[in-house]
């Protein structure tokens, strides 16, 4: 008995490691692991410039959250509301809700990046990844993203699931000075 304990124990310290690991990188396909250093925010962790790091703004701190903005997703493609104004600095929560049977997911940025995303998207479907800017949800799932908008301007989101933003699933977010 004591030997199939010692197994189990075993097992488990070498598989921690492992695990660990494969939390912690989830390259999808687009990274080039060393070509960055010093991020600070979890998540921010890919190779490449500004195409993660949203010049929308930057991921925000739960706990300075200063507006709660629910978003509703659907098969019709769209989201409601599709039109968001905030002020430069606040700290929103993004409740987001997936009422269709289509995995659907919102993901903020300027026009710009979103459209760049989705080329990307369509070159490799199915590629499934975290940032947090966004959040991809299954039918009937429900999520937050915490997002601070500092600087003011005329910024986007989309769902970018290939087809998705081609039948309309975009809005807008104004963020007034
Ligand atoms: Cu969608």
């Amino acid at each position: 008995m004591n030997t199939i304990n010692l197994k189990i124990a075993l097992a488990m310290t070498l598989a921690m490691p492992t695990l660990l690991l494969a939390a912690g990188n989830h390259e999808g396909g687009h990274g080039k692991p060393g070509t960055h250093g010093g991020h600070d925010m979890a998540g921010m962790h890919h190779g490449g410039m500004a195409a993660h790091a949203s010049a929308a703004g930057r991921p925000g701190d739960p706990a300075r959250v200063t507006r709660t903005v629910p978003i509703q997703m659907g098969d019709t493609m769209r989201f409601t509301p599709a039109a968001i104004t905030v002020k430069a600095g606040e700290t929103v929560r993004f409740f987001v809700v997936n009422q269709g049977q289509l995995v659907h997911e919102m993901v903020i940025g300027t026009q710009a990046e979103l459209d760049e995303h989705a080329e990307m998207m369509k070159k490799m479907p199915g590629m499934q990844h975290e940032e947090p800017n966004q959040i991809n949800l299954k039918a009937g799932q429900r999520g937050g993203i915490v997002w601070t908008f500092d600087r003011p301007g005329s910024f986007a989101f989309a769902c970018l699931v290939p087809g998705h933003k081609e039948a309309g699933m975009v809005g807008t977010i104004t963020v007034q000075p």
